[in-house]
């Protein structure tokens, strides 16, 4: 059984859609723990209820960035993890942080990419009245948000949209796409090979999977 590392900062309702695929069969992993940068994250509740250790590192307990990751990526080593998975992790990981685990991470981002990397996705999709917003699989690299597209999830934008409404209706698809990616690699199905995302043998393109 492969087993995955969750680093959340949050509010964790996508690491809680991974616990479910998980119990539900529909991921052959264990999440053997998760780890937060915010002793407050609900993540690391929905992590104790679900039976997973549940740990926080305190940023202010490291002289710098790089201290905190090296902290922290010796701390997630311990678990032996297959797969790194990033649920609404909030704070950017060091070039170093990055190399220990390159190819078996990746992260959930609220856009479709390569639009709109980094903060505030969904007030920017609005703010310049797009018509279709969505959601990023992809496998983290060194470049912020800009690592190989895994699979991508496109939602409608409506003109009387709150930032709200529509982070509501980007997470509805992130919880179905992100369970369904962590499953493909769990089955060795997916990986990164010379910095292109594979799946069953095939590169994929820009955009990720795209049923034709
Ligand atoms: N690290 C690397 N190296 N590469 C990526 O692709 C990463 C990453 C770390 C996190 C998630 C990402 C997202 O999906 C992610 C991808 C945080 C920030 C940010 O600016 C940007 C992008 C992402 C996560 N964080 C601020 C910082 O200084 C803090 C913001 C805050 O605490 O509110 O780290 O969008
Ligand atoms: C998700 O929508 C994810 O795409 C986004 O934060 C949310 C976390 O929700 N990630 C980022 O913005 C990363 N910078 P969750 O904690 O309920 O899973």
């Amino acid at each position: 059984m492969k087993r995955i590392v969750v680093l959340v900062s949050g509010e964790g309702s996508n690491l809680q859609a991974l616990i479910d695929a998980c119990q539900q069969g529909r991921i052959n992993a264990k999440i053997s723990a998760v780890f937060s940068n915010k002793a407050a994250a609900y993540g690391l509740e929905r992590a104790r209820l679900a039976d997973i250790p549940a740990h926080a590192l305190d940023v202010k307990a490291y002289e710098d960035r790089t201290a905190f990751d090296v902290a922290l990526a010796d701390a997630i080593e311990t678990f032996q993890p297959d797969l790194v998975v990033l649920a609404g992790y909030m704070r950017i990981l060091s070039a170093e942080f990055v190399q220990r685990f390159a190819g078996r991470m990746i992260n959930i981002h609220p856009s479709l990419l390569p639009k709109y990397p980094g903060l505030h996705t969904h007030r920017q999709a609005i703010e310049n009245q797009d018509a279709e917003h969505g959601t990023s699989v992809h496998f983290v690299t060194e470049q912020l948000d800009g690592g190989p597209v895994i699979l991508q999830a496109k939602v409608p934008v409506f003109a009387d949209d709150t930032e709200e409404d529509l982070v509501a209706r980007v997470q509805t698809q992130e919880h179905n796409i992100y369970p369904l990616v962590v499953g493909w690699f769990a089955d060795e199905r997916l990986s990164l090979k010379n910095g292109q995302a594979i799946l069953d043998n095939n590169p994929l393109s820009v955009q990720g999977y795209a049923e034709d």
